[in-house]
């Protein structure tokens, strides 16, 4: 597993090997004034204080809100976005990548449900995306932890696959198939064997390409797990993102 300590551990063999095995850790992201900081919206949104229209139950089951920066400024830009930003550009040695997406998962103890095993790219088709589609994109999934996350609360997973390998069939694991909450899972075996879990402490993150294939299990203790989740990417991929957003949602998509 490739483990560096700040963005500023990515070297030109880091990002190869990003490009090889897909994921990443990365132990310090954002200091903990960042971290409280980001803890204190989360909550907001989580305990109600602020609605948000992406309040909802992935696959009827673990509470989500898409789209935070929508109902709650703070989401919009803050110092983990700048740091994820930065490390994204150092990956790839690209300048102009940007915010793509966004979300929070929260899984507090006693959540009995899993993520099951998928690629991101997955849900880039309704009801799931077909196999072979196109994993090659310059675009990471960065999943900062806001509470000490370990495999027994539902740490990330990973099954190394590099960047641009064609994506796998997927399949609905519950939820609505036409709706955007539903949960989907792989389709056809991998060796989960070769499965690498990533503990990480608050302020640390995981990134992840949209081709690997990845998996939380249920928070089997009484212990939160916060999970703020963002993508950053390049800029056509943004502007696809907030155009289909905005035809969701209308003209209330801005904030
Ligand atoms: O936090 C989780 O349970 C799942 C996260 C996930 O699947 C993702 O970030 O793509």
């Amino acid at each position: 597993m490739i483990r560096i300590p700040s963005p500023a551990g990515v070297t030109d063999d880091v990002a190869a090997r990003f490009r090889e095995e897909g994921f990443l850790v990365v132990d310090r992201l954002v200091d903990d004034d960042v971290v409280d900081e980001i803890r204190a919206a989360y909550d907001e949104l989580i305990e109600g204080q602020v609605a948000a229209r992406g309040d909802r139950l992935l696959g009827d089951l673990i509470r989500q809100v898409k789209h935070p920066s929508k109902d709650h400024p703070f989401f919009e830009s803050n110092g983990a976005v700048d740091a994820g930003a930065e490390l994204a550009r150092r990956l790839f040695g690209r300048p102009r990548l940007t915010k793509v997406y966004e979300m929070l998962i929260d899984k507090p103890g006693g959540t009995p449900h899993e993520t099951p095993w998928h690629q991101d790219v997955g849900y880039f088709g309704k009801p799931v995306a077909a196999p072979g589609t196109r994993t090659d994109l310059d675009d990471v999934q960065i999943w900062l932890a806001l509470d000490p996350v370990d495999v027994d609360n539902g740490c990330m997973q990973f099954v190394p696959r590099k960047q641009g390998a064609p994506s796998l069939a997927h399949r609905v694991a519950s939820g609505d198939a036409d709706d955007e909450g539903r949960l989907i899972e792989l389709d056809e075996p991998i060796d989960t064997a070769t499965a690498v879990a990533c503990p990480l402490q608050p302020g640390g993150c995981t990134v992840h390409l949209v081709g690997t294939p990845h998996y939380t299990g249920a928070n089997l203790t009484d212990r939160p797990r916060r999970a703020y989740i963002f993508n950053i990417g390049p800029r056509a991929m943004a502007e696809a993102s907030e155009q289909a957003l905005a035809s969701t949602w209308g003209d209330s998509a801005r904030l």
